[in-house]
C-alpha cells in the first residue's frame, strides 16, 4: 500500500497540473496568487470577542460545531451534533488520527491559531471530498503566503495573559515572499494553571502546556509550477483532564508533507496539486497524579499515518469541478499496563488498540454548473475502500471469537444541491447519501474505559457500515444594512454505532460499573437548525444574533447523548475612531432531552455575558492592537450539556492581549 502510494505519487508528479481563473495570462505569479487568495479571503482566526483565540475557541464560533469538554484543553469538536468518528478531520486535506483511546487529542489539538489561515467546515456529504463521512468535514487550512514579484517580509507577534488560569501565551509568525521563493514560519508557547469555576473553587488537574512550531517553504520550479514542503511540530506536556481519571504526561506530533503544484494556462484542467505526507503522534497518559487511584495504569498510544492527496480543479465556461484522490495508511497502537502502587509489580498487560492498520483510498468529485446567472447545481460523489487489519486479533477474539483478522469495506457517497439567488435573497436545497466505516475504537477497541457512563467499551470488528441519508435546506436575505439566514439539515442514519451493555465480561477498571460493546442501532435520526441575523444599527454600531436547535433520537425514540439544547448568542459591536468595544451574551436553555441510558442527566439553563475593548495604534510603524476583556463577567457557576462528568466551566476570566503586525 505504502509502495502503491509512492508509485501513484511519482506518477502524478510526473504529469502536469493546474489553475482556477478563466482569465489566463502569461503572468504566472498572478495565477498562483489567484489560486491562493481563495484561502486568504476567508475568515481570520479570531472571534468577535477575542483576537487571540485558541483553535478551539475559534471553532466554537461556528454554529454547526459544539464540543465535548473534558477540561480546559483539546476539546472534541462535534459537527452537526455528531462525534468525531462521524466527520473527517484533516489538515490541508491530510488525514491524521489521534493516539489517545480517551479522545484527549483531537486533530485540532495539534495546530495553533498562528499557523492556520482558516478552517473549512462542510456539512454532511458536501464534505466527502476528503474521505467517507456522515457528519461532514473540518479541514484546517495552514497559512501559505503566495509568491510575489516584490520581495516582502511580514509577520506578527502576539502575547497575552488570562487571569483566571494564569494563562500566558506568546505567538509569533513570519513570512517571506519573493518571485521564486516563499517561507512561512511560526512558533508558539502557552502555559496555563488550574482554572477557577464560578464559585471561585479551583478545578484541579486543568492545567496545560503547549508548544507548537511550523515551517513551510515553497519554490517556483517553473512559470506555472511550484513545490512546497511543510512541517508542524507540536508538544503538549503536563495537561490535566479534570473530567477523566487520568492526565496527559506528554504528547508529541510531527506532521510533514511535500507537494507539487502545476497550473495550466488553457484547457479544462487548471490546477493539479499533489501531496505526499507523513505524520506520527505519541501520547503518554499518567494517572499517578491522582492519589485516589489505588491501581495505576499506564496507557500509551501511537498513531502513524502515510498518505497521498491529489487534487485537480477543472473549469470550462459555466462548469467547474474538483476531483480528489485520497490514500492513506494508519497504524494505531494503544497499550494498557496495570500495576499496584509499586511500578515494578506489573499485574496486567493488554492492547486497547491491538496494532490496527487502516488503509483507505477514495476518489471524490464535486461538480458545479452555473445553470443560469442566478442558479447553480452541484452534484458530487465519492467511492472509498477501507481496509482494517488487527495484528493481535486474540484481543478481539475474546468477545468476538473467530472474527476475521482483516476486513474490507466499500464506502460510496453521493450528494446534490441546488442554489438559487433572487435579488437579495438566496435559497438552497440539497440531499446526500453516504457511508462510513467504524473507527479503530468502535471496531477493535479493547476495554476502553469511558468515565462518562463508567463502562469499559469493547469494539466489534463485524459492525456494519453506518449509512446516512441526508436532506438540507437554507434560505437567506442580505442587503447593505442587514442579513438573515436560516439553515436546517436532517440525517437518517442506519446502523448507527453506539455502546450497549454486554451481559458477558466483567469490568477491568475498579472504577467501572460494567462492560459495553459497540453495536448498531437499527437507525437514528438527527435534526439541526440554525437562525442567524445581523443588523447595522448605526454606521459604527453592529448587532448580531443567532439561535441553534437540534433534536436526535434512536430507533426507540429515546434521546441520543451530547445533543445541544436550544442555544443562543447575541452581540453588539461599537467602533469609535481607534477604539472598539464589543459585548456578547450567550447561553443554552435547559437540556430536557437528555439521555440517562448514556450517562446523561438534565443540565440547567445558563447565560454568560462577555465584554471586551480594543485600541489600535502605531508602535513606530507597526500596526498594534491592545485588547482587554472579560469572559463570564458575572462569574456564573455553570456546566454545559457536553461537559464530561458535569465539570464546572471557567468562572470570570479577565484577558489581555497585544498584537503587533509588521
Ligand atoms: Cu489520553
Amino acid at each position: 500500500m505504502k509502495q502503491l502510494s509512492i508509485i501513484l505519487g511519482v506518477l502524478l508528479l510526473g504529469m502536469n497540473a493546474n489553475a482556477q481563473n478563466t482569465e489566463v495570462q502569461g503572468d504566472t505569479t498572478r495565477l498562483l496568487d489567484e489560486v491562493k487568495i481563495i484561502g486568504i479571503a476567508k475568515r481570520k482566526i479570531e472571534t468577535e470577542m477575542k483576537m487571540a483565540v485558541s483553535v478551539d475557541e475559534f471553532l466554537a464560533s461556528s454554529d454547526n460545531i459544539s464540543f465535548i469538554k473534558r477540561g480546559a484543553y483539546a476539546w472534541e469538536p462535534l459537527l452537526n451534533n455528531m462525534s468525531t468518528e462521524r466527520s473527517t478531520l484533516t489538515i490541508d486535506g491530510m488525514h491524521i488520527f489521534g493516539a489517545c483511546t480517551d479522545k484527549m487529542d483531537p486533530v485540532t489539538s495539534y495546530v495553533e491559531s498562528n499557523n492556520l489561515s482558516t478552517i473549512d467546515i462542510k456539512s454532511g456529504q458536501e464534505g466527502s471530498l476528503h474521505g467517507a463521512t456522515v457528519a461532514g468535514s473540518i479541514d484546517l487550512k495552514r497559512k501559505s503566503t503566495p509568491f510575489d514579484m516584490e520581495k516582502k517580509f511580514n509577520g506578527a507577534y502576539q502575547t497575552g495573559f488570562e487571569f483566571n488560569n494564569n494563562q500566558f501565551f506568546n505567538l509569533g509568525n513570519v513570512s517571506y515572499s519573493s518571485d521564486k521563493f516563499v517561507a512561512d514560519g511560526s512558533i508558539s508557547f502557552r502555559k496555563a494553571g488550574n482554572y477557577s469555576d464560578g464559585n471561585n473553587d479551583k478545578v484541579n488537574h486543568s492545567q496545560y502546556n503547549k508548544f507548537n512550531t511550523s515551517l513551510g517553504l515553497a519554490y517556483k520550479t517553473g512559470p506555472l509550477s511550484s513545490v512546497r514542503v511543510d512541517a508542524i511540530y507540536d508538544k503538549a506536556k503536563d495537561v490535566g483532564f479534570p473530567a477523566l481519571p487520568m492526565d496527559l504526561w506528554l504528547s508529541r506530533a510531527i506532521i510533514t508533507s511535500a507537494a507539487y503544484k502545476q497550473l495550466f494556462e488553457d484547457g479544462l484542467l487548471r490546477v493539479w496539486d499533489t501531496k505526499l505526507y507523513f505524520n506520527a503522534i505519541e501520547h503518554y497518559m499518567d494517572d499517578t497524579t491522582r492519589p485516589e487511584n489505588l491501581v495505576h495504569m499506564d496507557m500509551p498510544g501511537w498513531s502513524t499515518t502515510y498518505g497521498l492527496v491529489s487534487k485537480m480543479n477543472l473549469k470550462k465556461d459555466s462548469y467547474s469541478s474538483e476531483i480528489q484522490l485520497n490514500a492513506y495508511e494508519n497504524l494505531s497502537i494503544a497499550e494498557m499496563r496495570m500495576y499496584p502502587q509499586d511500578r515494578s509489580e506489573r499485574t496486567m498487560f493488554a492492547y486497547s488498540w491491538p496494532w490496527i492498520t487502516t488503509r483507505f483510498v477514495s476518489l471524490a468529485v464535486n461538480n458545479s454548473w452555473d445553470v443560469s446567472e442566478k442558479s447553480r447545481l452541484n452534484i458530487g460523489g465519492t467511492l472509498g475502500w477501507n481496509y482494517n487489519h488487527s495484528k493481535y486479533a486474540e484481543f478481539n477474539w475474546i468477545f468476538h471469537p473467530g472474527t476475521p483478522q482483516e476486513k474490507n469495506r466499500f464506502l460510496p457517497g453521493l450528494h446534490a444541491s441546488y442554489q438559487l439567488n433572487i435579488d437579495k435573497s438566496y435559497f438552497s436545497v440539497g440531499t446526500g447519501y453516504g457511508r462510513r466505516a467504524p473507527s479503530v475504537s468502535e471496531g477493535y477497541g479493547y476495554y476502553i474505559y469511558n468515565s462518562f457512563d463508567r463502562y469499559d467499551y469493547i469494539g466489534n470488528p463485524d459492525l456494519k457500515n453506518e449509512i446516512s441519508y441526508e436532506a438540507n435546506a437554507s434560505a437567506g436575505f442580505k442587503n447593505e444594512k442587514m442579513g438573515i439566514e436560516i439553515k436546517a439539515n436532517y440525517f437518517h442514519i442506519q446502523n448507527y454505532i453506539i455502546g450497549k451493555v454486554l451481559s458477558l465480561g466483567s469490568p477491568m477498571n475498579y472504577q467501572s460499573v460494567g462492560v459495553k460493546g459497540y453495536t448498531s442501532l437499527d437507525h437514528a435520526k438527527l435534526f439541526n437548525m440554525s437562525l442567524n441575523a445581523n443588523y447595522d444599527i448605526l454606521q459604527h454600531l453592529h448587532w448580531k444574533g443567532g439561535l441553534t436547535y437540534a433534536r436526535a433520537t434512536d430507533d426507540k425514540d429515546g434521546n441520543l447523548p451530547f445533543i445541544r439544547p436550544l442555544s443562543y448568542q447575541t452581540s453588539l459591536h461599537l467602533m469609535h475612531k481607534r477604539f472598539s468595544v464589543q459585548t456578547s451574551l450567550n447561553g443554552d436553555f435547559t437540556q430536557d432531552n437528555f439521555s440517562p441510558e448514556y450517562g446523561e442527566d438534565p443540565t440547567p439553563a445558563y447565560a454568560i455575558w462577555n465584554l471586551s475593548a480594543d485600541y489600535t495604534f502605531n508602535l513606530k510603524n507597526f500596526k498594534t492592537v491592545l485588547q482587554v476583556g472579560a469572559e463570564n463577567l458575572t462569574n456564573k457557576q455553570y456546566s454545559t450539556y457536553a461537559d464530561w462528568g458535569n465539570i464546572p466551566r471557567m468562572g470570570r476570566n479577565i484577558f489581555t492581549s497585544l498584537k503587533i503586525n509588521f
